[in-house]
């Protein structure tokens, strides 16, 4: 999945729905797409199919809906089959699907639900029952999504996480081995940032960390540039397809934008700003080495960076 920065002062309005929710409303008959548009056209914006291929290529080739309306006898893919295809594809398979279908027999219910679907409606529709119970599963697949993106995101900076970092990780590292191409790590700790703390207090500290993570996030703009806090007061910065040459001076870059933020240290043996020392590893992935090398290849470099008086990077 790819990943959005979100900050997080703007996680807050995640937790409301969306004002106007996408429907994908599938149904072989025109009579029965035009009754579930009614109910819903007022608030929501509406995505029709008409057969279940149209409905898996809407759904895969373009932007996702947020639940579909789902028809089960249809000519061509029934809507079991659609349902079942949805949900075997990340990119679909938690779109809540809620069946909309003239069937009525327990065992199509049954089979319905065990096919992937969170719920099902008979038609004739009531439109108030329908409303509520689609209301019900945009919410709960809303919170999930957040949940989802929180579970990835360090709450002090807005970053993505450790656990996203490993993840990350590991993905490009196959795919930089697949492609025979370099991946960058850059490793940085801030310098004597236990004196910061003592010196001007933990909120300070914090507020530090979130510049230092807001200047580490404007330098990177491609979209495969991970930034992360790895862990406390240290953050990385994970590069696919970049070469040392490229990296050097992109880690040059960013310890003197850390130096030019001009955060007050007085008690820093090393300047009276807030500094940043920077370990930088590159490998092209093969089948000898692996992601940890990788990492403890750029921690040797930062350490080496921390020994020969920090505010500079080494590789
Ligand atoms: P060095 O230059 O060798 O890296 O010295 P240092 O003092 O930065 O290194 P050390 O690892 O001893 O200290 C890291 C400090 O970072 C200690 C801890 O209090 C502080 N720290 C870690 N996480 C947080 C945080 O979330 N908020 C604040 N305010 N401080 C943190
Ligand atoms: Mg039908
Ligand atoms: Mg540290
Ligand atoms: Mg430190």
């Amino acid at each position: 999945m790819t990943f959005k920065y979100i900050p997080p002062s703007q996680l807050a309005p995640l937790l409301v729905l969306p004002e106007r929710p996408r429907l994908l409303i599938v149904d072989d008959q025109p009579i029965n797409i035009q009754t579930l548009y009614r109910i819903f056209q007022s608030d929501h914006e509406i995505f029709m199919a008409t057969d279940g291929q149209q409905a898996l290529s809407l759904c895969w080739n373009g932007v996702p809906p947020d639940l579909i309306l789902l028809d089960i006898v249809m000519p061509g893919l029934d809507g079991l089959t659609v349902c079942r295809q949805l949900k075997t594809n990340p990119l679909t398979s938690d779109i809540p699907v809620i069946f909309v279908t003239a069937q009525t027999d327990p065992n199509d219910e049954t089979r319905a639900l065990e096919a992937g679907g969170v719920d099902f409606i008979t038609k004739p529709v009531n439109p108030a029952v329908v409303r509520a119970r689609v209301k019900t599963h945009l919410t709960l697949k809303f919170q999930n999504d957040l949940l989802r993106v929180l579970a990835f995101i360090d709450g002090l900076t807005g970053l993505a996480n450790r656990r996203r970092f490993d993840e990350t990780l590991q993905l490009e590292w196959r795919r930089c081995r697949r492609n025979d191409s370099p991946l960058a790590l850059l490793m940085i700790d801030i310098d004597h940032f236990k004196l910061y703390n003592d010196r001007y207090g933990h909120q300070a500290g914090d507020s530090c960390l979130q510049a230092v993570a807001a200047t580490l996030k404007a330098a990177f703009g491609r979209a495969q540039d991970l930034v992360a806090r790895y862990g406390g007061e240290e953050f990385v910065c994970l590069l696919p397809e970049c070469d040392h040459a490229a990296a050097k001076p992109k880690a040059d870059a960013l310890v003197q934008a850390v130096a030019a933020l001009g955060l007050p240290h007085e008690s820093s043996p090393t300047a009276a700003t807030l500094t940043i020392s920077l370990g930088i590893a590159v490998i092209i992935p093969n089948v000898s080495r692996s992601p940890e090398d990788l990492v403890m290849a750029a921690d040797a470099a930062l350490y080496q960076a921390k020994q020969q008086g920090r505010n500079q990077v080494c590789s």
